[in-house]
């Protein structure tokens, strides 16, 4: 049988329009997972408490820009997951622990050397309490942890780039010279969305340090996403 060329128009225009359709749904579908989001899991020690571990470090190893800096979080398997964004519940202590793996320097701003919006003022660095890291000495600050909105400032600690085990590509391991940083923060008593970035310019090689993955969510931005 051969068709009229209507026909083989119109099945042409059918086909085209269905693999279009389908193209769009897989780009706004992967735009809608990316980056994935990571659950904080309840606490097995600590009443009313849910635990986040993270890890930071120069080069993430995988992904669209391997080479960029960025976070990794551990979720419920144990797995480490490329992400900055993070699920809490509401009316909750977020217990977070920062696997820190990047060098540091001194900070544009002595002012996010202070840290903000914690239990008890202060952040634990390597096991310390600390209220305040003065970035002009030592290894410096690598990265920071900012939730305005939380009131959240998180200086992290950076590792001497020039160690042995200095950790080249993610996601790093503990064998891997690193500062674990521990804190706690309230999630909130409503559930809410809330925006945090490092507050470093630590997009090495665009301008002034802030585009490239300072500038994209997977890398130096994120979310805070309390739920009910
Ligand atoms: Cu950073």
């Amino acid at each position: 049988m051969r068709l009229s060329k209507g026909a083989r128009a119109g099945i042409v225009l059918v086909s085209a329009a269905i693999a279009i359709g389908l193209i769009l749904f897989g780009i706004f579908g992967y735009l809608r997972t990316y980056p994935p989001t990571v659950a904080a899991t309840p606490s097995p020690t600590q009443p009313n408490t849910v635990d986040l571990t993270l890890q930071v470090e120069g080069a993430v190893g995988t992904g669209p820009h391997p080479q960029w800096v960025g976070w990794y979080a551990k979720d419920a398997a144990g797995k480490w997951v490329r992400t900055t964004i993070y699920q809490v519940p509401e009316k909750t202590y977020v217990h977070v622990t920062v696997y820190e793996y990047d060098s540091g320097g001194p900070l544009r701003n002595p002012y996010w050397g202070k840290v903000l919006g914690t239990q008890g003022g202060v952040e634990y660095l390597n096991g310390k309490p600390v209220s305040v890291l003065d970035a002009a000495s030592g290894n410096g600050v690598a990265h920071t942890i900012d939730a305005p909105s939380l009131g959240l400032n998180i200086p992290v600690w950076g590792v001497n780039g020039n160690a042995k085990n200095f950790c080249q590509q993610g996601p790093c391991n503990p064998s891997e010279a690193h500062n674990v940083i521990t804190f706690t923060f309230y999630s909130g008593n409503t559930t809410h969305t809330y925006r945090w970035q490092c507050f470093i310019p630590c997009g090495v090689g665009y301008l002034e340090g802030n585009g490239g993955p300072m500038a994209e969510t997977g890398y130096m931005a994120g979310f805070f996403k309390v739920v009910a």
